[in-house]
């Protein structure tokens, strides 16, 4: 568990930078059993479906079971306590997903991952909205790491030649290994960068945002069974309330707190 102290530096270090890293969270076990699951996944997604993302770069939301759905994960406590931080005491988790670049994907655009409440405004207002990437395997140079514009790009308008202005600016690619988090502010400037390695590079994703914020133009929503949301803690179950119950039959219901 981080000390009151280290949150605080977390927070402060999204708050200024943009990002921070959380350093050995799960054991190579655990990495192991959760990558062996992704990879089938990923592989029927792939035999049927053509990418989603680019030449040879996928994402793909994940079921809300094990072994993806570990409390170590989506309700860690030192990653609540940089959100809350950052966010105060009403959060939302609304996100339950991957992104994975296999050998032969090429760069992204560079993009922010959330819209801005206000476009217009030459500056930035405080942080509202967190990725947490979990690496299932180790981000190297070779297969494609997160390459990031730290330093202050979550905190200016959205430029229209992003992609220009981009080039001129200093980023860095992001190497952490499997086992550890990375949570981003959600405008931090970023992309995806070409893989040259031996194997795909999945990186999870989840979203955790202030109460009041909303992604725009998604017709996608977490399903939580029945029996794991009933299970929750009174906090994880205001932080899933937008998230939608899956029911033993397959039907989906509408959170009641
Ligand atoms: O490469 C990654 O892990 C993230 C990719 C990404 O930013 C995206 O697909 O929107």
């Amino acid at each position: 568990m981080l000390t009151a102290m280290q949150v605080q530096e977390k927070a402060d270090e999204i708050r200024m930078n943009g990002y921070a890293l959380l350093p050995n969270v799960f054991s190579a076990e655990q990495i192991a059993t959760i990558l062996a699951r992704f990879d089938v996944l990923l592989e029927e997604k792939r035999a049927k479906e053509p990418t989603n993302r680019g030449a040879n770069r996928f994402q793909m939301h994940l079921p809300f079971e094990p072994p993806f759905a570990d409390a170590l994960l989506y309700e860690n406590p030192d990653v609540l306590a940089i959100t809350e931080n950052l966010f105060g005491p009403d959060q939302i988790l609304t996100y339950f997903a991957s992104d994975t670049p296999f050998p032969g994907s090429s760069y992204q655009a560079v993009h922010l991952d959330c819209r801005l409440p206000f476009p217009e405004a030459p500056f930035g207002v405080p942080v509202y909205s967190v990725v947490l990437n979990m690496p299932l395997v180790d981000f190297t140079e070779e297969n494609g790491p997160l390459e990031l514009w730290p330093g202050g790009t979550h905190m200016i308008a959205q430029p229209k030649d992003l992609e220009r202005l981009a080039a001129q600016m200093p980023s860095v690619r992001l190497l952490p290994k499997a086992g550890d988090l990375l949570l981003r502010d959600a405008r931090v400037w970023h992309r995806g960068t070409p893989s040259n390695g031996s194997r795909s590079r999945p990186n999870l994703a989840l979203v955790y945002s202030r109460g009041w914020f909303r992604f725009e133009g998604q017709p996608y929503r977490m399903k939580i069974p029945r029996a794991t949301f009933a299970a929750f803690s009174p906090r994880m179950k205001a932080i899933c309330r937008y998230c939608a119950i899956l029911e033993a039959d397959g039907c989906i219901s509408d959170v009641t707190l």
